[in-house]
């Protein structure tokens, strides 16, 4: 018979609502005002080669500073959604510059349920990226001058622990003015205690996916479960502190149980 064990990756594994560091809630807003930063990959119309730059998150050999607050002859408008104090911002030196938009926040190391939404003007047109991933189609059909663009993600892969870049870029395609106003709201809904491990074949010692596992809080009669993905992770979210039961399924499999009290 093929037996299966769980491996703790976390010592307190059972013992819910012992770590403070688990179910921190996370509400972040930026916005584009003086705290904002840029580079410039110059001014005018951007060359194809520029051009298609913009469309990447490639920003070596760059030097970011603070943006320019004001419009600088631009008529991008503040979406109308945006926080109060939302600025239309610039590049330096000022009007007229290709380049990219750079702002920043941390996260600890729990952020389950993550979700980051915004919405962003560039004058001409621009792209926006998360940790290098793009959140909008390429430039010339994604972020433009006045199209309040909408963009999100609750995809927990493209986020990471401690710093996490939001990279916003512009391509001045028409010449003139350029410039951004853009907004970016990042939660974390997790209200409860969560549990996490893995489940391998005893034998072998290999990850076992699609392995059924429940938690149960028999005081107060609730629980949750999950499948484990291909890596045998599992993690159960949402969860009341107190004495949990851990099972996995199918039965017919030798299943540990772990079994914890506050
Ligand atoms: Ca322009």
């Amino acid at each position: 018979m093929k037996k299966l064990i769980i491996i703790c990756l976390v010592t307190a594994m059972f013992i819910v609502g012992n770590n403070p560091s688990f179910a921190d809630p996370v509400a972040i807003t930026l916005k584009s005002d003086a705290s904002t930063l840029a580079a410039a990959l110059g001014p005018g119309a951007p060359p194809p080669d520029v051009l298609a730059r913009l469309d990447t998150p490639d920003i070596s050999g760059l030097v970011f500073q603070p943006v320019l607050v004001g419009s600088y002859g631009t008529y991008t408008p503040v979406p109308p959604s945006a926080p109060p104090d939302t600025a239309v911002v610039n590049i330096p030196p000022g009007d007229g510059e290709n380049g990219y938009f750079m702002m920043t926040f941390q996260l600890t190391d729990v952020f389950d349920n993550i979700q980051l939404t915004g919405v962003a003007n560039v004058d001409d047109f621009g792209r926006v990226f998360l940790n290098g991933h793009p959140l909008t189609a390429p430039i010339g059909s994604g972020v433009s001058e006045s199209g309040n663009v909408a963009f999100g993600t609750s995809d927990p892969s493209l986020f990471q622990t401690g710093e996490n870049t939001v990279l916003i870029s512009v391509a001045n395609t028409g010449s003139g003015p350029s410039g951004g106003a853009f907004f970016v709201n990042i939660t974390s809904g997790e209200e409860g205690f969560k549990i996490s491990g893995r489940v391998t074949d005893k034998a072998t010692g290999l990850p076992l996916p699609n392995i059924h596992v429940n938690c149960w809080n028999n005081d107060l009669q609730v629980g949750a479960d999950d499948y484990t993905d291909a890596n045998g992770i599992y993690k159960l979210t949402n969860l009341p502190p107190g004495v949990v039961d851990v099972s996995v399924e199918p039965d017919s499999y030798y299943a540990y149980m772990g079994i914890s009290e506050l």
